[in-house]
């Protein structure tokens, strides 16, 4: 067989000094190195002293964020053995700082380190990817010290002082020869943490960010474990059952289940594996799919509420408004999928789908009242699919009949090749005029908007199919919504929403999120959907090209440029723009449009759950929380990442 230059088996990496090959091929390790292979650093150690929580000996982790992007992270555990090896004359905790997978990948305490993906690689690759590393452990009486350089130990670990505590403290410094950035974002790890937290009862986790300007402190402990992160999930939300449905089984494949109700349309359902976010689902996941389905069904069947001759209610009628968390404990997981977050151990699934069956069984004959509440609510989310599917047909029938499925409002481009195309979603009509003119037609298409959109969030998908605003996004896209997109239908590679800067805009950019993220999700998922980013101001002065201001820090750096140039404010015009409709065609065009200059935010899927819970707290019932997120967030669509 042909040997490629970046294959490696396990001997070709023992070959390779260890850390260096992890110094070369960082990728390999973490993922990336930007600041998503940043943060996987700071997990990789906090999740060794989750393992100590896990094993029963660590009660509190601190988190620190120093200044200049310094980490600290600690805990009172019991602290990495100091010990002397026999053969090898080097410390336990040395060990696991300079050798690779040293406690790391395979084997490890607590029995459920993780093959495959990404997490588990160890304290060492974290040590061999940092300028500096300091170690400090409390235990047998004393404190120990050692440091490291680019992970060579510079000093090994020797006794510094007395202590009649136990703990472990690691200290670290990113190398900026090798990762892309070393700004460290808050509210990632915070997100994070909380996480954490929630999935290990009792558990508290600390995050400081004591950078300067950042400031910031949270403190997160949860005696409710998963109950806790399901009402966290929800808080927005109208509860059907108020308590969560909660289930614990011990055995092969222990797990942790809580599940809640609330009266939206949406099924919200997280699952992780040995603490590990598992996105793209798995077996766990379908083991528990089908023990819902299987237990409401036989409920509703037992006690009178599914006649004879009623077919079955179908899973997604029975996971409607639901929100659910669960988490399993799997020995050797088996990590498949585009992004190594899917379970693959097949047995998992009668596992969990035995456990949850029965719990659930048990549960749903104990709170009739809960029973009731939920099966109404399946036996109209089962009416409104066979009202959608009837509304959809229509559709077919009539697009069949009328031969053009496109939106008469949608300006087309000539091209019809959807690598190359692209799809601008413009607010009012004004815009809309400046984009037709200004657009390039060989692969640009506009759809204007305007008005108030439905709000999705209320709506259930046969609402969808009807409606006047949607529709026209819906035939222009062209491949369908909910369970029939198809993704391969797609009309255009890119769907530009082009909205203001402005209160407004916001609103609307989330409106068409909600629903791109409700109904064709996959759009999201494979990173075709995009915001329009237009300038906020112009700098402008005779005889000098305009200058475009996308941020008000572009602004300011606009002026000190041209200070230093010896040009003053006083003489410069600033124009700030309100809308789009105040550009001309050429201005949108060279500023919004024009791919050679434009500014694209790609919105990923990244983060499901925030989005989902920005979404409630826009367009929820509660009013409240919803005024609060858009008087502090007035600008963040900037911020939304999702
Ligand atoms: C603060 C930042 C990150 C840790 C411990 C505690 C032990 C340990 C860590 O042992 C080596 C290999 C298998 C036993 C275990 C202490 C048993 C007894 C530990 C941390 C030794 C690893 N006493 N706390 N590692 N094992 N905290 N926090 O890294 O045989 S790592």
């Amino acid at each position: 067989m042909e040997k490629f230059e970046h294959e490696y088996n396990a001997e070709q990496i023992q070959v390779l000094d260890g850390l260096e090959h992890v110094r070369k091929r960082p990728g390999m390790y973490i993922g990336s190195v930007s600041v998503r292979g940043l943060h996987h650093c700071v997990y990789e150690i906090v999740d060794n002293a989750v393992d100590e929580a896990l094993a029963g000996y660590c009660k509190n982790i601190y988190v620190t964020i120093e200044p200049g992007n310094i980490i600290c992270v600690e805990d009172d555990g019991r602290g990495i053995p100091v010990d002397i090896h026999q053969k090898t004359k080097i410390s336990a905790a040395e060990t696991v700082y300079t050798q690779l997978n040293a406690g790391g990948k395979f084997g490890g305490d607590s029995g459920y380190k993780v093959s495959g993906g990404l997490h588990g690689v160890g304290a060492s690759v974290v040590n061999a990817l940092s300028e500096w590393t300091e170690v400090t452990i409390e235990r047998d009486g004393g404190i120990f010290q050692m440091k490291f350089e680019r992970g060579k130990t510079i000093e090994s670990l020797k006794k510094i002082g007395n202590s009649e505590k136990t703990g472990t403290k690691v200290r670290f410094l990113a190398d900026n020869t090798i990762f892309e950035t070393l700004e460290y974002e808050y509210d990632v790890l915070e997100k994070r943490f909380r996480e954490m937290a929630f999935l290990t009862k009792g558990l508290k986790i600390t995050i400081e960010d004591k950078r300067e300007g950042k400031e910031k402190k949270a403190e997160f402990c949860f005696e409710g474990g998963l109950n806790s992160f399901v009402e966290y999930l929800n808080q927005n939300k109208d509860k059907i059952n108020q308590l969560p449905i909660y289930i614990e089984k011990e055995g092969e494949v222990p797990l942790e289940v809580a599940i809640q109700y609330t009266t939206a349309y949406s099924e919200n359902i997280y699952t992780f594996v040995n603490n590990i976010n598992t996105i793209e689902g798995g077996t766990h996941l379908e083991g528990f799919k089908r023990a819902v389905t299987k237990a409401f069904n036989d409920y509703a069947r037992n006690h009178g509420i599914l006649k004879e001759k009623d077919a079955n209610l179908q899973g997604e009628d029975i996971r409607e408004g639901m929100t659910a968390v669960i988490s399993v404990k799997v020995k050797e997981p088996q990590f498949e999928g585009q992004t190594k977050t899917k379970l693959g151990n097949s047995n998992v699934t009668g596992i969990v789908a035995n456990a949850v069956t029965e719990a659930l069984a048990n549960f749903l004959e104990e709170n009739p009242n809960v029973a009731k509440a939920v099966l109404e609510k399946c036996i109209s989310a089962a009416r409104a699919r066979e009202a959608a599917r009837k509304a959809r047909e229509l559709v077919r029938k009539k697009n069949a009949l009328e031969g053009s499925t496109l939106p008469g409002k949608l300006a087309d481009c000539s091209s019809k090749n959807p690598e190359e195309c692209e799809v601008f979603i413009v607010e009012g009509d004004s815009a809309g005029g400046s984009a037709k003119q200004g657009r390039e037609r060989s692969f640009q298409a506009i759809l204007p908007l305007w008005g108030k959109m439905l709000n999705v969030e209320k709506s259930r998908a046969d609402k969808i199919y009807g409606n006047d605003k949607l529709q026209p996004v819906i035939l222009a896209v062209g491949a369908g919504i909910g369970a029939d997109f198809d993704i391969t239908k797609i009309r255009y590679g890119k769907v530009i929403i082009m909205a203001d800067a402005d209160v407004d805009g916001a609103h609307i950019r989330t409106l068409l999120l909600t629903f791109f993220f409700r109904y064709m999700r996959p759009l999201i998922e494979n990173g075709n959907v995009y915001l329009a980013q237009p300038p906020l101001y112009k700098i402008s002065k005779k005889g000098m090209e305009d200058i475009y201001c996308y941020t008000d820090e572009d602004m300011e750096n606009a002026y000190k440029e041209l200070e230093e140039k010896g040009i003053t404010r006083e003489q410069l015009g600033l124009q700030r723009y309100k809308g789009l409709g105040e550009m001309n065609p050429d201005q949108l065009w060279e500023t919004t449009m024009d791919p050679a200059r434009r500014i694209l935010i790609k919105v990923t899927m990244e983060d499901a759950m925030k989005a989902d819970q920005i979404f409630t707290l826009l367009m929820g019932d509660e009013i409240e929380p919803r005024r609060d997120f858009i008087v502090k967030n007035s600008k963040f669509v900037k911020n939304l990442d999702i």
